[in-house]
């Protein structure tokens, strides 16, 4: 050994956002030195965010878990792996043997997606629990997506993504891409690539309630009212189709019954409801048909409201409407060198096969909308929840009825969370399993791949080997796996030994298996890549632009695109009654929106110091009429009350948002008993999901209505005054850990 020691470059991918941006690592004996961009990257281009220092920041973290922890009635003491697997495994099986695997609810959160060995081993030992009280972030996002793509394509994950590199018109509605880097769009470095649309004459149109970080790189910004997209989109669908100038493609089917579906959603109707003038609406329309090649893109802001499935239904129709489905410039299909959809790896998906047991709501895909899971464990009977498995994820502060959840798993008979922090939710567990981090695992992104503006392929070996006794989410899982197997085939109805179950050994062999070795095999369907080529080009390796392929894409089982869809119809029908009924926007009507910042990532990326550092990011964005209408004055803290609950927050006044319109982004709310977060407690802000209605879900498939939330201020004094704001975050900050007593107002 040298004193000077040795100092290496290592390659990663961020998989912190869907931005799957390439990093290049300085290492030495004493860890990682620093972490820049990589600039061969053919997807990034050397682009990151400022959250990439904070992977490192993680790996570091002293208040991250690193051994299980199991909760007993003097505080948390560690445990060997081993023991804790077991007991998880005897644990679930005995709930589930008492009544019945309804009883285990299962919620997925959001960094599943972004791990490799979650994805290859995690996924596979939530199905062995059986349960249909299955939940995921699924449904606090992106499900009229995916219940939108498998309509119209035939599969799920058929998802078309806008070209951004060739567009020459491109329509945003509620996506904040300079803040999120896409979504359901991996598009590292938005902003340089919209400064080059522009340069080649593109043009990119936004719409939004908040005047965004988009909005300002962007052309032209349009406000508009929150929850009323819908309304708007369908006029576009009307003037495209009343001007005669609707192109849809040979294997389209349906345009009759959309005509018809929009014939009362004239610009001038839904004008005064959406807050967009008519002839603003139809310019735009023009816009759409008339540029060589347009993209329609609603994200995020339009699938959490209302009519998130209706928005999503008319994005398609008129991308597909205007010709530009599978045209370059357009929205065209990716073509991943790990193809989940030729795999099989995830199914075509169904809907409302069975539906939820308290309030009726329909599964998609096997899972119940995750803003009935509180009533599943709230509500007696058979199958009510009585165990939860939380895997990377943070309920919480990230569904709606926060406070209500909080003390739902406070009274579950067993928990167990796949978590590396003691944070809102994992507190309630009896254990915690703590895997190793991004830095020391080994990578290859399925599921961005899949969503990406460019066909690129790339695998990364763990940047550092793993801490003595971690384990990799993988093994976590592959252990548990086999123990509940183990325990299953001993139980009171085990299988008749001696008969062999084929399926039960092909997953065994396939639990064995690593996810490097997985991916592995893989890529050996796909043509021209191979792990080892891949390995060789730790940058990533380029496999072109994305390109046309319709009719032979389509996963439909006619191998056609069908516009209607019965189980929209209705909502179509409720869209029109509203419109009908013509309610414009009332006097002092204020509707809350959420918001995403830079340095910020959902509900647990606040432990970083480098990160929350600077002026604070949580508070209350509000118009300036509106405040002067209320007495409120910039700074003051104000109550928010909501039909679901209430919070305090600091104002800030700001002509960004729309007038009647109001902030507050989520994730916040870490000041609670139990919380083993140093730096996070710290950062003010209560939790907006106290505030966020699950009773209020989207029409169609019963997804989170995260935005257009009703909302009513009340001042309580200047921030000066109310020290105890940080104090009083929420009902449910002021609860105790295991206590019974309700969510009351501070
Ligand atoms: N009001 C409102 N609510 C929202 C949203 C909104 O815009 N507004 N956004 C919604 C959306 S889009 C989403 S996706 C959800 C996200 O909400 P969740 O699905 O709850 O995901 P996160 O908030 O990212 O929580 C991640 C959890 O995983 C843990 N974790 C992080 N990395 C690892 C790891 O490597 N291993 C393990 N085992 N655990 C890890 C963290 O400690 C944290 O507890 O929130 C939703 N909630
Ligand atoms: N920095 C950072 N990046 C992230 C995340 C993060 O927390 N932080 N989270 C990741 C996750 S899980 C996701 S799902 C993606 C989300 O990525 P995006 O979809 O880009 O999400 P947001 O930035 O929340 O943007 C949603 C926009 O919708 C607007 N909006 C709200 N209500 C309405 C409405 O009624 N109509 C219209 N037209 N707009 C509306 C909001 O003002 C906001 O600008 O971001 C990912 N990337
Ligand atoms: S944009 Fe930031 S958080 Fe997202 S992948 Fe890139 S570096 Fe990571
Ligand atoms: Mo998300």
């Amino acid at each position: 050994m040298t004193s000077a020691g040795t100092t290496r470059t290592a390659h990663g991918t961020c998989t912190l956002c869907e931005a799957m941006c390439g990093l290049e690592y300085t290492v030495t004996d004493e860890g990682v030195q620093s972490v820049r961009g990589d600039k061969k990257d053919p997807l990034s281009r050397g682009h990151i965010c400022p959250k990439a220092t904070a992977l490192v920041d993680i790996l570091n973290d002293p208040d991250r878990v690193r051994r299980p922890l199991q909760r007993t009635e003097t505080g948390w003491r560690e445990i060997g792996w081993d023991e804790a697997v077991d007991l998880v495994a005897r644990r679930l099986s005995a709930i589930r043997d008492e009544h019945g695997a309804d009883a285990v609810g299962v919620y997925a959160g959001n960094p599943n997606v972004h791990s490799l060995g979650a994805m290859t081993h995690g996924i596979p030992f939530l199905s062995m629990l059986r349960t249909r009280n299955r939940y995921s972030a699924t449904s606090l996002d992106q499900l009229p997506h995916q219940l939108t793509n498998m309509l119209f394509y035939g599969h799920q994950l058929r998802q078309p993504i806008a070209d951004i590199d060739n567009t020459d018109f491109f329509l945003v509605l509620g996506a904040n891409p300079m803040a999120s880097n896409g979504s359901m769009m991996t598009v590292p470095d938005f902003g340089k690539r919209v400064k080059e649309l522009r340069a080649r004459g593109g043009r990119m149109v936004v719409i939004d309630p908040r005047r965004t970080e988009t909005a300002d790189v962007a052309d032209t910004h349009h406000f508009i009212r929150p929850g009323t997209d819908a309304h708007l989109l369908l006029a576009l669908v009307h003037v495209v189709l009343a001007d005669g100038a609707a192109t849809p493609a040979p294997y389209v089917d349906g345009v009759e019954g959309v005509t018809e579906a929009v014939a009362a959603f004239t610009p001038e109707a839904v004008a005064p409801l959406t807050g967009i003038d008519a002839d603003v609406i139809r310019t735009l329309a023009r816009d759409l048909t008339s540029a060589g090649s347009a993209a329609v893109y609603g994200r995020m802001g339009v699938s959490t409201q209302e009519f998130g499935t209706v928005c999503q239904w008319a994005v398609h129709v008129l991308n597909i409407l205007t010709g530009n489905l599978d045209r370059v410039g357009g929205v065209l299909f990716t073509d991943p060198a790990v193809d989940l959809i030729a795999n099989k790896i995830t199914g075509r998906g169904h809907f409302d096969k069975w539906r939820s047991r308290v309030r009726d709501l329909p599964e998609f895909s096997g899972e119940l909308p995750a803003s009935t899971l509180v009533d599943e464990m709230n509500t007696d009977g058979p199958g009510r929840v009585r165990a939860m498995v939380v895997a990377s994820g943070n309920p919480v502060l990230s569904m709606p009825g926060g406070p209500r959840l909080d003390e739902a798993f406070a009274g579950l008979d067993f928990m167990v969370s796949f978590d590396i922090y003691v944070n809102e939710t994992s507190r309630h567990a009896d254990i915690i399993l703590p895997s190793t981090v991004a830095l020391e695992r080994d990578h290859y992104d399925l599921i961005f791949s899949t969503f990406a503006v460019r066909n690129t392929a790339k695998f990364n070996p763990a940047v550092l080997p793993k801490e003595a006794e971690a384990r990799h989410d993988w093994e976590i899982f592959r252990d548990l796996s086999l123990r509940y197997a183990a325990v299953r085939r001993r139980g009171p109805r085990a299988r008749t030994l001696g008969r062999v179950n084929a399926a039960a050994v092909v997953r065994e062999v396939r639990t064995r298996l690593s996810p490097a070795r997985t991916v592995e095999l893989l890529l050996l369907r796909a043509r021209g890549v191979t792990l080892r080529t891949l390995r060789k080009n730790p940058h990533g390796t380029d496999l072109g632009p994305l390109r046309p392929g319709l009719p032979g894409k389509l996963l439909t089982r006619d191998r056609r695109v069908a516009l209607m869809h019965d189980v929209i119809t209705p909502d179509i029908d409720r869209l029109r009654n509203a419109l009908l009924a013509a309610t414009p926007r009332a006097d002092g009507e204020l509707l809350l929106i959420g918001r995403r910042h830079v340095r910020s990532n959902n509900s647990w990326m606040h432990n970083a110091p480098r990160l929350v550092k600077g002026k604070p990011r949580h508070g209350l964005l509000a118009h300036p009429a509106d405040l002067d209408r209320l007495g409120i004055s910039d700074g003051d803290t104000v109550e928010v009350v909501s039909a679901a609950g209430s919070v305090r927050i600091e104002v800030t006044a700001s002509d960004s948002v729309m007038p009647g319109v109001v902030s507050i982004p989520h994730g916040f709310g870490h000041d609670r008993d139990g919380v083993r977060l140093t730096v996070a407690r710290d950062v003010r802000g209560p939790s907006v999901n106290d505030l966020t209605d699950p009773d209020r879900v989207e029409g169609v498939a019963g997804n989170a209505v995260l935005n257009g939330v009703p909302v009513t201020l009340r001042p309580v004094g200047t921030a000066d005054q109310d020290t105890s704001s940080r104090r009083v975050p929420s009902t449910s900050s002021e609860r105790r850990v295991g206590s019974s007593t309700g969510g009351q107002m501070a």
